[in-house]
């Protein structure tokens, strides 16, 4: 490799569904032309869709990679080295945006990036934490020790979804966040994840050191490997269907065959169900067109995506256990053709 400039890396962190993705799509929007640009992203569940997202977005000069299966702070076996050391040789980026799962520590992965594989190679910039001010009102989500490290290995914190947060709700949190030693060089307010490409060079602050270092297992007995993103032989009415259990969260992911085509109004009603979902996201074929369907707790939306590929769904619950089968039989039967 001839001797470059160190690349611009930013990680974008933040709990489960609090806009990450959104917000990495609005970034690469708005890439200099001239510039290229790699994302990697981190799935907490078996079944990647992030990456589709991010990819669907058509920017041109943007290379995506995607591991899936677990968080990349709690690996064992360093997918993460391998995976952007990949990234960085085939793309040659001008800029790496890292978005972890919502369930990942920040402070390994931080290690990681300023450690002996990529000291020379990257040029650590703002870490950049969005935050929803109603997961700082909710004990479910404040006392996990991983989303208070998020806030505080952050440089800067951004509180998303403000079209609708509760002032009521987001003083207290505007305060705490104030409060935080070492300060945050920024703190702002948005909604849609729209953030100005300035932030991403926001001071940074190198002597933040995590107050959980052990609230994620290092070393987690579950298996990391990369996503399923094409999977052949998937045969029509009988998905691929992973699950997993980590950190007291019952997670399930399906690959469907390209060929199953699903009836919108069905998919929506099931996935709008009163289970304990903490975040559900998932791809479509609905026949005309596909359809991206994302819920965290129980807000549930739906639109349109350019994602051609296979239908695929992953769920994630507040809880440990679960009996997917029930679930997967309703699933079956919102399928509406298998030609
Ligand atoms: N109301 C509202 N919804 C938002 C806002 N930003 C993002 N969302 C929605 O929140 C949901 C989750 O957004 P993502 O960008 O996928 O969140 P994420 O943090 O990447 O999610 P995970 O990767 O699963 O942890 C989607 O339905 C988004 O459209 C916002 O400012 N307001
Ligand atoms: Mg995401």
């Amino acid at each position: 490799m001839t001797e470059r400039a160190r690349i611009p890396t930013n990680l974008i962190t933040g709990f489960l569904g609090v806009g990450k993705t959104t917000s990495i799509r609005h970034l690469i929007g708005q890439k200099p032309p001239h510039e290229r640009w790699a994302v990697l992203v981190n799935e907490f569940g078996e079944v990647g869709i992030d990456g589709a997202i991010i990819e669907s977005a058509g920017a041109e000069g943007i290379a995506v990679s995607e591991i899936a299966g677990g968080c990349f702070c709690c690996a064992s076996d360093s997918p993460i080295e391998f995976s952007l050391m990949e990234l960085i040789r085939q793309t040659s980026p001008d800029r790496i945006l890292i978005e972890p799962t919502g369930l990942g520590h920040p402070a390994k992965v931080l290690d990681t990036l300023r450690g002996p594989w990529f000291r020379g190679v990257l040029d650590l910039r703002a870490t950049i934490c969005l935050a929803d001010a109603a997961d700082y009102a909710n004990p479910r989500v404040t006392n996990v020790d991983v989303f208070r490290d998020q806030l505080h290995m952050a440089d800067v914190v951004v509180v998303n979804k403000m079209d609708r947060t509760d002032p009521a709700v987001l003083d207290p949190f505007l305060a705490h966040l104030k409060h935080l030693f070492p300060p945050k060089s920024q703190i702002v307010t948005t909604s849609q994840g729209v953030l100005d490409l300035t932030l991403l060079d926001a001071d940074v602050t190198p002597e933040r050191t995590p107050l959980f270092p052990e609230a994620h297992p290092i070393d987690s007995p579950h298996a990391h490997r990369s996503t399923a993103s094409t999977v052949s032989l998937v045969l029509p009415r009988h998905p691929l269907r992973k699950e997993s259990n980590q950190m007291g969260r019952a997670a399930c992911g399906w690959i469907f065959s390209p060929l199953d085509a699903f009836r919108k109004v069905d998919l929506f009603e099931l996935f709008n169900g009163s289970f304990d979902v903490h975040r559900l996201k998932g791809v479509f074929n609905v026949g005309n067109e596909w359809l991206l369907f994302n819920r965290v707790g129980g807000e549930l939306t739906c639109g349109a995506i350019p994602y051609r590929r296979d239908s695929r769904l992953e769920i994630i619950l507040d809880q440990p256990h679960f009996d997917w089968d029930d679930f997967e039989r309703l699933l079956l039967n919102c399928i509406r053709t298998a030609s």
